[in-house]
Formats: C-alpha cells, sequence, structure tokens
C-alpha cells in the first residue's frame, strides 16, 4: 500500500446526477495532467474515483484518453510501441473540483523491452490492478486484429476477484475504422464472450466512433453509487475525423 500522504481533494455538493450543464463530454474535456510516477509508491493516495486504462503496448490506450478528452497531447501516443512509461493521471472534474482521474498505464506485451524491465513492470501494474484503493473501473484496450492474448488473459485473472466484488470493466476494441462492419461484429461477439459479463464497446479515435458511448459509461461509474444510475444527457454528435497516424 502507498506510503505517500493522501491528497484530499474536495469533494463536489452532492446535487442531481447530472447538473443541467454538465454532460459525459463535457466533463471529459476538463482533463488536466495530475502526475506521473514510474513507482507505485510515487503515486498519491487518493480519495477520488480512479479509472486504469491498460492493455498492449500500441493498443491505442494513450490516443483514447486524447481522443475523450479531446486535447491531441495529454498523454503520450505514438507509433512507437512502449511510448508511456510511466502511471500518468489525469483529474476530471468541473471548476478545478477534481470528481474523477483516469490513469494511463505503459502498455506489456512489447518484445524490445528487457525482460527484467518487463518483469518489474508486470509487478508494479499488477501491485497497482490489486491494490489501488481508488481505483473504481478498468478499461481494457485491446486491438481486434490481434484479439485478447495471454498476457491480457493473465491480466484479466489479476482483476477477477476485485471484479466479482464490483469492480467496473470494460474492452475496448480499438482501432474499428480498420475492420469492416462485418469483422467489427463478429469481433464485438467474439469479445464479448470473453468478457464474462463484463462491457465491450467498438471505438476509433479515427473516426470518434464510441466516444460518446465510452464518456458516458465512465460517467456513470463515477457518478453514481453501482454505476447504472446516473442518467447523463445524449451528447451532440461529434465534428471532423482526425488524421492519425497509422
Ligand atoms: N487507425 C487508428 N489508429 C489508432 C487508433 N488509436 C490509436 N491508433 C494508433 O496506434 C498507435 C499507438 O497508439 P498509442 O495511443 O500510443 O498506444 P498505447 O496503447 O498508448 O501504447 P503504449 O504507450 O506503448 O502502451 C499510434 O500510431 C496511434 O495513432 C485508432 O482508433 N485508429
Ligand atoms: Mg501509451
Amino acid at each position: 500500500m502507498s506510503s505517500s500522504p493522501r491528497v484530499s481533494t474536495p469533494s463536489p455538493k452532492p446535487a442531481p446526477a447530472t447538473p443541467a450543464a454538465v454532460t459525459p463530454m463535457g466533463w471529459m474535456h476538463t482533463a488536466r495532467f495530475l502526475t506521473t510516477a514510474a513507482q507505485l509508491h510515487h503515486l498519491p493516495a487518493m480519495d477520488t474515483p480512479e479509472i486504469a486504462f491498460v492493455g498492449r503496448s500500441n493498443a491505442g490506450k494513450s490516443t483514447c484518453i486524447n481522443t475523450l478528452t479531446q486535447k491531441k497531447q495529454l498523454a503520450f501516443a505514438s507509433k512507437k510501441p512502449g511510448r508511456t512509461q510511466h502511471i500518468n493521471l489525469f483529474a476530471l472534474g468541473k471548476q478545478g473540483i477534481t470528481d474523477a482521474v483516469l490513469a494511463d498505464l505503459p502498455g506489456y506485451g512489447y518484445a524490445a523491452v528487457a525482460k527484467m524491465d518487463k518483469l518489474r513492470w508486470q509487478q508494479v501494474m499488477a501491485n497497482y490492478l490489486v491494490s489501488r484503493e481508488n481505483l473504481k473501473g478498468i478499461v481494457m484496450m485491446c486491438d481486434p486484429r490481434h484479439g485478447l492474448t495471454e498476457l491480457d488473459d493473465i491480466l484479466l485473472e489479476v482483476i477477477r476477484p476485485r471484479v466479482e466484488e464490483g469492480l467496473k470493466f470494460l474492452i475496448i476494441l480499438t482501432k474499428a475504422d480498420k475492420l469492416t462492419r462485418a469483422e467489427q461484429a463478429k469481433a464485438l461477439s467474439i469479445a464479448r464472450l470473453q468478457a464474462g459479463g463484463g462491457e465491450v464497446k467498438l471505438f476509433s479515435a479515427l473516426k470518434k466512433q464510441g466516444v460518446d458511448e465510452v464518456a458516458k459509461l465512465l460517467w456513470d461509474w463515477t457518478h453514481s453509487a453501482d454505476g447504472l444510475e446516473a442518467a447523463a444527457p445524449a451528447e451532440p454528435p461529434e465534428d471532423e475525423p482526425e488524421a492519425l497516424d497509422e
């Protein structure tokens, strides 16, 4: 468990689940960099609900965070696998009041990483997922062209006890723009079987597919007691797709 001082962010007033002016996308746009840590005990302990983005290297975790928050360079995204090497935290919340945190984690499975570094990182990540007290949900990013890999399965095993205790869990099938409609439908049904009852969503940063849906789900996870009832208003359509470098 972390020995660093507990960061207590002011709690928002208990108010209606979704104040009229706040939509999940508007909320996402409030994202700002909070802190970065190479090791677990360097992360500040926090009271606010945290959502971790995990998955294989190059799956699109950082790009997904940038797309959801509409901030192109908030998280470091790159063609080169292994771009994210720290746990990076981003705060969400209107008027500077943090009501949720997004955690961008380094990817796993990148062959060019030295074995000792891989082992060290696997340990840091397992400890994070098992012991981070304010962790409310996990988003697992998966490139559907590769499917869930052995390392994804190991991670699923690590988090299973917490998911059974109520931790929220979502599989995002990334880079959906690279699949035909038929391939998307097939990938969705395979992943649903593998998700064991967890949610699965298709996502494309390029086409802005799935953005509103994921934003709403993360809002629900962090703004209702059981993650089911915070009825957030619908979003207007997003703007033009941006060019991605892959
Ligand atoms: N076509 C397409 N490319 C994408 C999409 N999302 C991410 N990419 C590309 O995939 C590559 C990897 O994206 P990142 O967001 O850096 O991946 P990551 O999972 O954070 O990678 P690590 O930090 O190494 O773990 C980049 O070249 C992105 O532009 C998408 O939805 N569509
Ligand atoms: Mg990354």
